[in-house]
């Protein structure tokens, strides 16, 4: 049984999704945000922060990584074999240093912090950060798709499309990445999202 440590309102929504997707056992073991938080977590996550996954005797803390040991244990689709296993990392990877913190300065200057303390100007170089990386991905989805790696969804799908929910749910102007904008709405109306999506949205 997979314990997910975290709640469904903040990264620990990637790993339920995963789960979901994995088709594996999973409880969530709910610490949410608050003072609570860095004590509840301590035992899981050095870092004090959620998520982290106990996996019988493995522990291990940052969401995405989380996601490739879930995805590994359910294998293909979810997790290719051979250069797909690579196309995999690559994505993970990308999305972790090149879209998230562009991404989260757009996200955190738009909707996450109290109104008095968002930064207009923040959030446009946020979004110019992010736009010439949505670039990227729209020329590559363009090559093939409809998922990043062909015909079939992975994690790589899940880990990208994650980092990237906050702007799809929250009106970020995808009308000049098309393809972005019709995989990401194929990622997050899959059964497993809807299921993950339900915890968060509510
Ligand atoms: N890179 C980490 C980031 C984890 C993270 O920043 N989690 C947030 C919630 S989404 C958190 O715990 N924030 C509370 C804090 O930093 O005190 C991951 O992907 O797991």
């Amino acid at each position: 049984m997979l314990r997910i440590h975290g709640i469904a309102r903040s990264r620990a929504f990637r790993c339920i999704w995963a789960a979901e997707e994995a088709g594996l056992a999973y409880e969530v073991v709910p610490i949410g945000f608050g003072p609570e938080l860095k004590a509840a977590i301590a035992a899981v996550n050095p870092n004090g922060k959620i998520p982290a996954l106990q996996d019988g005797a493995l522990t291990l803390f940052e969401s995405l990584a989380i996601n490739l040991h879930i995805a590994g244990k359910a294998g293909a689709p979810l997790m290719p074999k051979g250069d797909d296993a690579s196309r995999v990392l690559q994505w993970t990877l990308w999305a972790a240093t090149e879209a998230e913190p562009a991404h989260q300065q757009w996200a955190y200057n738009t909707y996450v912090l109290p109104p008095e303390k968002r930064d207009p100007a923040q959030a446009k170089a946020g979004a110019e950060a992010l736009a010439p990386r949505l670039a990227v991905l729209e020329a590559h989805l363009a090559k093939g798709g409809p998922f990043l790696l062909g015909r079939d969804f992975t994690i790589a799908d899940l880990n990208l499309a994650a980092v990237l929910y906050g702007s799809w749910l929250n009106g970020m102007d995808y009308a000049g990445f098309p393809r972005t904008k019709a995989w990401l709405d194929a990622c997050f109306g899959r059964p497993a999202a809807l299921v993950a999506r339900k915890q968060r949205e509510g």
